[in-house]
């Protein structure tokens, strides 16, 4: 057969499929002239099913033209479907129930991490801290060595830490997962110039037995300011102001002295027992003071790591695990709830 024998034959068949289809009314006799005219032993499926058999200089013409032709009947075939549904809405009945209720789409909401990690960040951008975030998986001389916790310091022992399973030439494991968010701020201080005032909110992980107060990970918001003449009366003006945003504007607050390494001095702040004004309770153990945050002068030593001339800098920073503010201000007792997917508790924050 010649092509153009078999272009006429292809135009033929799409005259008679479009005639015969303005007489299909309902949806029986729509699927028996699918069949016909473009099921597997219609006419034209078997045309372009011979076009192999074609010279090779005729096949891309005439596959473009039988293929068009096919696609104009798909076309007609669901628009002559529209037009049988709109006329018999019965005949689509079983299709589509428009009367049916919807599917309620369920509705999704804001984790309480995110929304006290939130909360705090505010807090701190309000007066002037950037927000940033970093890497969770660290290297060991970011998470220790430039945090003055060197090798085989007994300081190490405050931290039982996930070892990424990698060595390095000396056999040792030179990549963790974070134990806490300051890596980031060493970064921060090692790339840019002092001022500095930042905030570091994000994900941390220890190797350690999990119970109401203690998860394998959890988060972290540490904060850092550093310029000429930061003073420690800078860092009890600035995380007063945070107390008093957070748990309200009677607190009062206390420090005491604790230990970090890459501090010194080193404090701990505590707000006066939201609930029992100091009475005693038992979410402040019967003392009316309950522990918030850690916090103290940047090292001296840190600030040289960085590149920062201690003579010059100096700086104050802290941390907080989120969770446990949240825990307080919600008075939610075990840490693992927050983790463990249980949407009866989930749902109380959205
Ligand atoms: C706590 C105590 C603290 C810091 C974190 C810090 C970071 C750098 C330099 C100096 Cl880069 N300090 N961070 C300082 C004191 C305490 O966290 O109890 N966190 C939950």
């Amino acid at each position: 057969m010649s092509e153009i024998d078999s272009m006429t034959q292809v135009a033929d068949i799409q005259a008679r499929a479009l005639l015969a289809l303005a007489a299909v009314d309902d949806l029986p006799a729509l699927d028996e002239w699918r069949v016909s005219f473009m099921g597997r032993r219609s006419a034209l499926t078997q045309l372009m099913r011979s076009l192999g058999s074609l010279p090779a200089e005729d096949r891309p013409a005439l596959g473009a033209f039988a293929n068009t032709a096919r696609r104009t009947l798909e076309e007609a075939l669901s628009d002559r479907r529209r037009e049988i549904a709109r006329a018999q809405p019965e005949a689509a009945a079983d299709a589509i129930d428009v009367t049916l209720p919807g599917w309620p789409t369920p509705r999704g909401g804001i984790h309480p991490t995110t929304r006290i990690v939130r909360e705090i960040c505010a807090a701190f951008a309000s007066m002037g801290f950037s927000v940033v975030e970093g890497p969770e998986i660290e290297w060991d001389h970011y998470n220790f060595e430039m945090l003055n916790i060197p090798r085989h310091h007994p300081a190490r022992d405050m931290w039982d830490t996930l070892w990424i399973d990698f060595e390095d030439a000396d056999g040792e494991r030179p990549m963790l997962l974070r134990t806490h968010t300051s890596p980031m701020q060493a970064r921060i201080m090692e790339s840019t110039r002092p001022p500095v005032r930042v905030v570091v909110p994000g994900k941390c992980y220890r190797y350690e037995a999990t119970d109401p107060r203690h998860e394998w990970h959890f988060y972290q918001i540490e904060g850092l300011a550093v310029d000429r003449g930061i003073a420690m009366t800078d860092l009890k003006g600035t995380l007063y102001e945070f107390a008093r945003r957070m748990f309200g504007v009677d607190r009062k607050v206390r420090f005491r002295c604790d230990y970090f390494p890459f501090v010194e001095p080193g404090v701990d702040m505590s707000i006066d027992c939201f609930l029992c004004q100091g009475d005693g309770c038992r979410v402040c153990s019967h003392t009316g003071w309950i522990e918030i945050m850690g916090a103290g002068m940047v090292h001296p030593n840190v600030l040289e790591g960085v590149g920062y001339d201690p003579n010059i800098y100096t700086g104050f920073a802290f941390g907080m695990g989120p969770e446990r503010i949240s825990m307080l201000k919600h008075g939610i007792e075990d840490i693992r709830l927050f983790y463990s997917n249980d949407l009866r508790f989930l749902r109380q924050f959205s």
